[in-house]
């Protein structure tokens, strides 16, 4: 009998009261992945109680303390990354390679968050009167929400828990069906590392049954949401209605500008891994190449050729580039894109098929694709695919180019190669995105600096560094009079100098 994935709650692992299962097959293969618990808004309720008694007395337990669990927990699973990755390639389908870069992901954030323990500055200011003294303290906020997607399926539910967690809130998790293992593997180191019961809780299922219950709860008063611009905007609505803290980390169509004067190996290189990495599946994947037109043909073979020399297949076997989508929706989505583009009169320079053979057929592959000669305004250079296909927007100058790039709705992540530092710093200080790279690919951000984008990408909040820090805390300014008397204004101090 297979192994049951279960809810966490108060401490404890268990079914779901609907009795019910899902199941999750690998991506690549077919094979059955995991059967999890199955659940609905009766099984939030009980996260949401055993949260709340667990947040009366998590938010006292000093910070370095809560640190001390966060970096026991790291190093439980630095310890067992090879294995995380090897189920995380199983259940998402994304090379091991990636999956690897994905657990270290979460290694970072955990130690990097428990660092944080010992810190979580505040400031001390000068008063305006005399005998006074004041500072600002970050105060957690209660129960947090987190909403997940199954891309970076456990870098990701890090980047929302551990800075939660540090902080002193306490969480319920619902991560994507595709992806629950990891989360549930997550909750599992945290547990072992010896985080209170109560304090961290997954609960499993789907959007409308679990999702949407979180969202709604009265007594959760943040919630952390990473998925479409669509699921985003409603879950806006409903944080509205109960005032609620959100954030949201939402689509890109990321460009990268390939100026007359780049490196052209670095920029394919680039674009290559940017573009077909994750099979394309990232918030922060290359989706538009804006070419300047005397390279475009050279950089359009380049790119054409690469994608077609690129590895499909089992993520688990060695040499492997390219893994399946996730879903065979998402495998639709990619073929109706590649027929749209194709309307448009683009040009197909590279894949545009379903990929089959060599038991491809058993998984949701798709062909890496290129299409040249995109005009800006088609939908293939507008719109979020998340499948591999990148599209080629030939200009003629850093001006248009600038102009191109900033054309969309979203606001995530671009790029320029260029060996002209004046073209670089004009692009930083023009591109309208929440990150930038120069001479590098749109993927690849550390978890140091913020994260998240502008316009539709997101809601104005970043996770990871100490930005993700403002969004799980609330800050509360403190005055401290000890001068014994009522002081009310400047003014008083000016009338009553001391002696
Ligand atoms: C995402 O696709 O949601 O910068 C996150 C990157 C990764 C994170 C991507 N470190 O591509």
């Amino acid at each position: 009998m297979a192994e049951l994935f279960k809810n966490l709650i108060g401490g404890q692992w268990v079914e779901s009261h609907t009795g019910r299962t899902f199941t999750r097959k690998n991506p690549a293969t077919g094979e059955l992945v995991g059967t999890y618990t199955d659940s609905d808004a009766q099984d939030v309720d009980a996260a949401v109680t055993a949260a709340s008694r667990a947040f009366k007395s998590w938010r006292l337990y000093p910070s370095p303390k809560r640190g001390e669990i966060l970096f026991r927990a790291a190093q439980i699973l630095e310890a067992r990354k090879e294995a995380l990755a090897r189920e995380m390639t199983e259940e998402m389908g994304k090379v091991l390679d990636e999956t690897r870069g994905d657990v270290q992901e979460a290694i970072d954030m955990t130690y990097y968050m428990a660092g944080e323990g010992r810190r979580l500055f505040g400031e001390t200011t000068p008063s305006e009167m005399r005998s006074k003294f004041q500072m600002s303290v970050r105060q957690p906020l209660g129960v947090v929400g987190l909403i997940t997607l199954w891309n970076f399926p456990i870098a990701i539910p890090s980047w929302k828990m551990m800075p939660a967690l540090i902080a002193g809130n306490t969480v319920i998790i619902k991560p994507a069906t595709y992806t629950p293992k990891l989360t549930v593997r997550l909750a599992e180191v945290l547990m072992e590392a010896g985080i209170p019961d109560g304090v961290v809780n997954v609960v499993l299922g789907n959007g409308s049954d679990v999702g949407e219950p979180l969202m709604h709860h009265p007594d959760v008063p943040v919630i952390s949401f990473t998925g479409s611009t669509e699921t985003g905007r409603s879950i806006a609505m409903a944080a509205a209605q109960h005032n609620k803290r959100l954030t949201l980390e939402m689509g890109g169509k990321n460009a990268v500008i390939v100026h007359e004067d780049a490196n052209l190996d670095l920029a394919a290189e680039g674009i290559l891994w940017g573009a077909f990495g994750t099979t394309g599946q990232r918030c922060t994947a290359t989706s538009r190449v804006v070419v300047h037109r005397s390279v475009q043909e050279e950089l359009a073979a380049r790119l054409g050729a690469g994608a077609g020399k690129l590895k499909l297949g089992n993520g688990l076997e060695q040499g492997v580039q390219v893994g399946p989508l996730v879903s065979e929706g998402q495998r639709e989505t990619v073929g109706k894109y590649v027929s749209i583009g194709q309307g448009e009169g683009a040009t197909l320079v590279a894949g545009g098929n379903v990929a089959a053979g060599d038991g491809l057929e058993n998984g949701f592959f798709h062909e890496p694709t290129v299409f040249d000669n995109v005009k800006a305004d088609m939908r293939i250079a507008q719109e979020e695919i998340f499948g591999p296909v990148v599209s080629i927007i030939p200009v003629d100058s850093l001006d248009e180019a600038i102009d191109v790039v900033n054309g969309v709705q979203y606001g995530l992540s671009a790029a320029i190669f260029t060996q002209d530092v004046n073209n670089a710093f004009r692009t930083m200080q023009d591109i309208y995105t929440g990150i930038l790279y120069v001479n590098a690919g749109t993927t690849g951000a550390e978890i140091h600096l913020p994260f998240g984008g502008t316009k539709a990408t997101g809601n104005g909040h970043r996770e990871a560094g100490t930005a993700a820090l403002d969004f799980y805390t609330e800050w509360q300014s403190i005055y401290v009079d000890f001068s014994g008397k009522l002081q009310r204004a400047q003014i008083d101090t000016v009338e009553h100098p001391a002696p």
